[in-house]
């Protein structure tokens, strides 16, 4: 009874063909993927974690085949069918790992929700996506998740949308599968295969259709420039549904390779140095402030890390310091990893001279990404190698445009794009000779804390809503550890009282993500002037950015 997907802006026919006949592209669906590796591999051990129990499960790739056929049967019997959109707000469970290939197995849409998010956007994304369901987990902290269920499915309705079925892990365990038996379903390669989450730049959120044929080539080039084989053992520290431990190469990487996915039930230092140990990890990957907090806790304890042959950063620039300490003393070779779920990622390579791999953020993965560096000023112009410039990129697997109706969309994807298709990154790098690019800055109303991306507006607007709220503007200010911290400069009425643990109060039980709640709060009588004009915001951004840095 849902609707079917909506069609969405993909590349030229031309280049498809190109595509394809270069090799990039197969006619591989992410069912043949799940089916013709579970198969391949069977024998292999595919996932080590904890179910949503908290017990010990190590699964085949066999196992894995049989838990996905299970978890789509399990789906089908909650009414979901071929084409239906599911949003997935699962923490690091093997579950996790069962109902994503069971999704793909069955043909329908996984839509990468984390488990931090409430109701504010996992509204948004079940509005856009017109979702079938929401999966959840009964988690540690307590969630009430029949009640974010109902607050979900208020603000769905809301939107003259039908609201999605909860889908609680944790309960479906507890009675029979049900229902028959879900066929493979039989998927085009070019068909809508999961939307990705933007990191967002504007207060609605963006998500991002991806297909099996270009993403599956960002999978395959990924696991090859990384050495990916049988042997590899992966630990997944970070959110499993972001686009960084998802592709590049992640878990998807190891599945095609016929390695072995450990799932990291937290990011300690504790956890993962003791499961790197026990099983032997070859591989991971993490953002910066986890590297520093890894790096000085290997330090102090010691740990045996002597399988680790590379760890990956990314998600956020890593400083040229911390990434002295990273092979010293995590013993694994450093890759830096510069993507974004949007398409181009960029990879630093084993056989790159040293001061590459601790200076830049890497070299695209594919010879067929295009990377224009222009002048911020005049996008027209591109500047030359070592200049500052704002990346564009363009490519076999860079997205041409954003999921959703028109409303969502249209004026997003005219900005984001140029009308050559390029994606405009808003981030700020200097291209070097090799083609290696250093990420120097950032051209986007987005806050970066610790590699979760707030887009400023989106804050700003929670606050505007509150009556004593006459202005609020959100800064990133640097941080030693998260790399950027949220601060909000607010100008209250008035004799209105200052009570910056109201306003985070206020902003939590609106229903926003924890992670973008501010870190702090300024007050301030009086906001610096700005030239008049339609980026005023923008400007008393840099403003108060200077102005509140210098205080630090
Ligand atoms: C500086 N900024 C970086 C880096 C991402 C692999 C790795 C990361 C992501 C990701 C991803 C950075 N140095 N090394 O999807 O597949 C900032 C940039 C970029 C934005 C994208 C992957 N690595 N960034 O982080 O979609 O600003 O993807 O445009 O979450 O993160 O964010 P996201």
């Amino acid at each position: 009874t849902r609707s079917r997907a909506l069609p969405y802006p993909r590349h030229g026919e031309a280049e498809r063909r190109r595509f394809r006949e270069l090799g990039l592209w197969t006619p591989e669906s992410f069912a043949d993927f799940v089916v013709d590796r579970t198969r391949r591999y069977a024998a292999n051990t595919a996932v080590v974690g904890r179910d949503c129990h908290g017990a010990e499960v190590r699964w085949t790739y066999a196992d894995l085949g049989q838990q996905a056929a299970l978890a789509a049967r399990r789906l089908a019997s909650y009414g979901v069918a071929r084409g239906d959109r599911v949003v997935v707000a699962l923490p690091n469970v093997v579950e996790y790992l069962a109902v994503v290939l069971g999704l793909f197995r069955m043909g329908a849409v996984p839509v990468f929700a984390l488990p931090t998010h409430r109701e504010i956007e996992l509204g948004q994304f079940c509005t856009i996506a017109d979702a079938a369901a929401l999966v959840v987990v009964g988690d540690p902290d307590g969630t009430d998740h029949r009640g974010l269920h109902k607050l979900v499915s208020d603000r769905v309705a809301e939107q003259g949308v039908e609201p999605p079925v909860l889908v609680d892990v944790e309960e479906w365990e507890r009675g029979d599968a049900g229902g028959v038996a879900v066929e493979v379903a039989d998927v085009a390669a070019d068909e809508l295969a999961f939307l990705q989450l933007s990191g967002g730049t504007t207060g609605i959120s963006k998500l991002i259709p991806r297909a099996a044929e270009e993403y599956l080539y960002s999978v395959r080039a990924s696991a090859e420039i990384c050495g990916l084989d049988q042997d590899t053992v992966m630990l997944v520290v970070l959110p499993a549904s972001h686009n960084f431990p998802m592709s590049s190469p992640g878990i998807l990487g190891v599945l095609h390779a016929g390695g072995t996915v450990v799932l990291a039930p937290d990011p300690s230092p504790r956890t993962g140095f003791a499961l790197i140990a026990r099983e032997h990890v070859t591989v991971t990957a993490l953002v910066p402030p986890l590297a520093q907090a890894w790096i000085s806790a290997a330090r102090r304890r010691r740990p045996d890390l002597s399988s680790l042959r590379t760890v990956q950063v990314g998600g956020a620039k890593l400083n040229d310091v911390v990434a002295r300490d990273v092979e010293p003393v995590l013993h694994g070779r450093l890759q830096q990893v510069f993507g974004m779920a949007e398409g181009l990622v960029n990879y630093t390579r084993d056989d790159d001279p040293d001061e590459l791999v601790l200076t830049t953020q890497g070299r695209p993965m594919s010879a067929y990404d295009e990377v224009r560096v222009v002048d911020p000023d005049d996008p027209s112009r591109e500047v030359t190698d070592g200049q500052e410039g704002a990346l564009l990129t363009r490519g076999p697997y860079t997205i041409r445009g954003y999921y959703g109706g028109p409303s969502w969309t249209e004026a997003v994807n005219a900005s984001s794009f140029t009308e050559d298709g390029f994606y405009r990154t808003g981030d700020l790098v200097r291209r070097h000779p090799s083609g290696h690019l250093t990420v120097t800055g950032r051209d986007k109303d987005q806050i970066n804390r610790a590699g979760e991306k707030i887009a400023t507006d989106e804050i700003e607007g929670h606050l505007l809503a509150r009556r004593e709220v006459l202005d609020a503007v959100a800064v990133g200010l640097p941080d030693a550890y998260l790399g950027e911290r949220i601060c909000a400069v607010v100008r209250l009425e008035p004799g209105a009282e200052r009570r910056p643990e109201e306003l985070a109060e206020a902003l939590r039980t609106a229903g926003l993500a924890t992670y973008k709640i501010p870190d702090s709060f300024v007050f301030l009588d009086d906001f610096p002037a700005t030239h008049v004009g339609k980026n005023s915001r923008r400007e008393l951004r840099r403003l108060l950015t200077d102005q509140l840095a210098d205080q630090l």
